[in-house]
């Protein structure tokens, strides 16, 4: 028989411009030679300008896209995206605590997105219960999570890392994603301990295409963990490949906004 496939289990909600969500996963997946695996949480309605409604999957159909899943294929990575309900919470947080060991689990709290509808906040944006869920059950069980500034606000009420953001984040290692500072050198951190910290930066590129950036970040990381990269290696890897990606993006344009996708499809190697 030939070698095995590499198998990516994405976990997220679908964004039906293709720039986020599942299809932004599906995208990194494939430009790394994974076959990607989905379980959709959740369906929105966007476009570049806006965000205009998303539904969430009911918990049983999530969780039968899971069942099934694992009862053929065991994932060489899982991230998990937009989780729709804190019903879908507990699903997920029920399967991951069943899995087979050592299969490693990127999480990204979907909390704060750059483009927002202030009428139309969906769920995810404004839930104090998903919040504590996702500290309480699903934080634990993942493998390194990837809040963006205003998310690690959010959940821990502090606007910068320090000593104290594993312990309450709940967190094994987490990526605190610079992207939003402001500054004109953005600097992703990987916390893996109190005391061990890695920095990685890059100059902020002035380009308009990034939307699904957050989602890009946390598969490709995914992705990276799966093929055997250590945390350290996973880290430096996607966030090179990433300012290629978004560098390489910010020449063409796609319908009217000023806000496309990243061009993700690409692979380029990066050591
Ligand atoms: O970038 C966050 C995000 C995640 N998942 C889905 C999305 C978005 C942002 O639009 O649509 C499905």
């Amino acid at each position: 028989m030939a070698g095995k496939l590499l198998s990516l289990l994405s976990i997220a909600g679908s964004d039906n411009m293709g720039g986020a969500g599942i299809q932004a996963d599906i995208r990194v997946g494939t430009s790394l030679g994974y076959h990607v695996l989905t379980a959709v949480t959740c369906i929105t309605a966007q476009n570049s300008d806006a965000l205009l409604d998303s539904v969430a999957i009911s918990p049983t159909l999530l969780e039968k896209q899971l069942k099934a899943i694992l009862k053929d294929v065991t994932p060489d990575a899982i991230k998990i995206g937009m989780i729709g309900s804190v019903e879908n919470l507990h699903v997920i947080s029920r399967f991951i605590a069943e899995l087979p060991s050592g299969i490693p689990i990127v999480v990204d709290p979907v909390l704060y997105v750059t483009v927002e509808e202030p009428s139309l906040l969906r769920f995810e944006l404004k839930s104090l219960e998903l919040r504590k869920g996702y500290l309480s059950e699903i934080f634990p069980k993942a493998t390194v999570i990837t809040p963006n500034l205003h998310e690690l606000k959010l959940l821990t009420g502090e606007i910068k890392s320090g000593p104290d953001t594993l312990a309450s984040l709940n967190a094994k290692a987490a990526v605190i994603k610079g992207g939003h500072s402001g500054k004109e050198v953005i600097e992703d951190i990987l916390i893996m301990s109190p005391n061990r910290e890695i920095h990685n930066s890059h100059p902020k590129l002035k380009c308009a295409n990034l939307h699904g950036t957050g989602c890009v970040f946390s598969s490709l990381l995914a992705c990276y963990l799966g093929m055997g990269d250590n945390l350290e290696t996973a880290f430096y890897k996607t966030t090179r490949r990433l300012y290629i990606n978004i560098e390489k993006s910010c020449n063409y344009s796609l319908g009217n906004s000023n806000y496309g996708p990243i061009n993700i499809n690409e692979n380029y190697f990066v050591l």
